[in-house]
C-alpha cells in the first residue's frame, strides 16, 4: 500500500472569500516570492513539483444560504481544489496546499479522502472550525470546514446549493485537534459529544507537544498505518510568532512546538497532505509579514523532512581533499 513517494506537489489557493478581511489570497504569491519552492528543494532528497494555483472566480450564482457568506464562490474553489489534491496524491506525491483562508480545508480533505478513505485528520488551529451556519457567530465559512466535511454532522445542515459535488463521508472519529484556545460554545459541545481527541493549549501545557501528538496518533490509528492529513492554520502559533493573520490569538504554540509537532508527524512516514492556511501578508508591518511567512516555511520544512541537526552529504564519508595546494597558495599569494 505504501509505494515509495515521488516527492511533494505544491498547490496554491489564492482564496479569501471564507472570511472577511482582504489579503489572505495573496499568501501563495508571497510564499512563492519568499522562496517556497527553493526552500523545499533544499531539503535532502526532496523532489518538488509546483502544480500551480487554483483559479478562483467569484460565482455568478446568487443562491443565498442563511448565515453562510459567499457559499457558491467557496464551493466552486473547493470543487477544483479537491480534484487537484486527488491528482497530486495519485501522482504519488505529498499534497502541500498553500491557502487562502481555512474554508479551503473542505477541498483538501475531500480530495484526500477520495483517494484514501483511511486518512486521519489533524487540525492544528487556535479555533475548532466546526460551526454550522446555525451555530456560527460570524457567518464566515472558514469557521465551518470541519462541520461540512464530517458525516456525523450532515443532518445539522440545511440543503446547500452548489455543494452537491461534496458528499460528507469523512468520520469525526478520524479527527484530532491541536492548539485550540478560542472555541465557540457549540463547537465545544460537538467535541464533547463525539469525544474528539483534543489537545487545547492547556493540555499542551500539561503533557507537552510530543506526548500530545503521539496520543492523538495512537488514539485515531492504534495500528499506526493510516495516511495523515495535517491542516495547519497559522493562527495556531502564538500571535507573537505569526502576527500576520486575520484572527490572531495570544498564548498559542511557539514555533519550536510547531516544528517539533511537524517533525514527529513527518517521522511516522505517513504524512500525505499538509495545508498551510490563514497567512495574511496584508496585515501588520514588514517585520510581522516576514516573521509570519518564515514561520510558515519552517512548519512546512519540518513536515517534509528538514532536520534541525543538519544532514551530512549523501554517500560521502569525508571532507573534500585539497588536491592543488600549491596552485591555490600561489594564486592567493599574488
Ligand atoms: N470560531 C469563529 C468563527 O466561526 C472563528 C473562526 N476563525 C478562524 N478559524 N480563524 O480558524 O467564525
Ligand atoms: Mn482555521
Ligand atoms: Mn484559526
Amino acid at each position: 500500500k505504501w509505494e515509495p513517494l515521488k516527492g511533494v506537489g505544491i498547490i496554491g489557493v489564492p482564496f479569501e472569500k471564507g472570511q472577511k478581511k482582504y489579503g489572505v489570497s495573496v499568501a501563495p504569491a508571497a510564499m512563492r516570492s519568499a522562496g517556497l519552492i527553493e526552500h523545499l528543494k533544499e531539503i535532502d532528497g526532496l523532489n518538488v513539483v509546483d502544480y500551480g494555483d487554483i483559479e478562483t472566480v467569484s460565482s455568478k450564482q446568487s443562491v443565498a444560504v442563511n448565515n453562510m457568506s459567499h457559499l457558491p464562490t467557496v464551493s466552486a474553489c473547493n470543487e477544483q481544489l479537491s480534484e487537484r489534491v486527488s491528482q497530486v496524491l495519485r501522482d504519488g506525491r505529498i499534497a502541500v496546499t498553500i491557502g487562502g483562508d481555512h474554508s479551503i480545508g473542505v477541498g483538501t480533505v475531500d480530495g484526500h479522502y477520495k483517494v484514501n478513505e483511511d486518512m486521519i485528520l489533524i487540525w492544528v488551529d487556535a479555533h475548532a472550525d466546526i460551526n454550522t451556519n446555525k451555530t456560527s457567530e460570524s457567518g464566515s465559512v472558514h469557521g465551518m470546514p470541519v462541520a461540512l466535511l464530517v458525516k456525523e454532522l450532515s443532518d445539522y445542515w440545511p440543503y446547500l446549493p452548489t455543494m452537491d459535488w461534496q458528499v460528507p463521508k469523512f468520520s469525526i472519529k478520524n479527527l484530532g485537534y491541536v492548539g485550540l484556545r478560542s472555541v465557540d460554545k457549540y463547537e465545544r459541545l460537538v467535541i464533547e459529544k463525539y469525544n474528539v481527541p483534543t489537545f487545547a493549549m492547556e493540555d499542551i501545557e500539561e503533557f507537552g507537544i510530543k506526548n500530545s501528538i503521539n496520543h492523538i496518533l495512537q488514539t485515531l490509528d492504534p495500528c499506526l498505518n493510516k495516511p495523515i492529513h495535517v491542516s495547519f492554520d497559522i493562527d495556531s502559533l502564538d500571535a507573537l510568532e505569526a502576527p500576520s493573520t486575520g484572527t490572531p490569538v495570544r498564548g498559542g504554540l511557539t514555533l519550536r512546538e510547531a516544528i517539533n509537532l511537524m517533525e514527529i508527524i513527518y517521522s511516522t512516514g505517513r504524512l500525505r497532505a499538509i495545508d498551510l492556511v490563514e497567512i495574511n501578508p496584508a496585515l501588520g508591518n514588514d517585520s510581522d509579514r516576514k516573521r509570519t511567512i518564515e514561520a510558515g516555511l519552517a512548519v512546512l520544512r519540518a513536515g517534509l523532512g528538514f532536520s534541525r541537526k543538519g544532514t551530512a552529504p549523501r554517500g560521502i564519508l569525508d571532507l573534500p581533499i585539497q588536491t592543488h595546494h600549491e596552485e591555490d597558495y600561489l594564486s592567493k599569494a599574488k
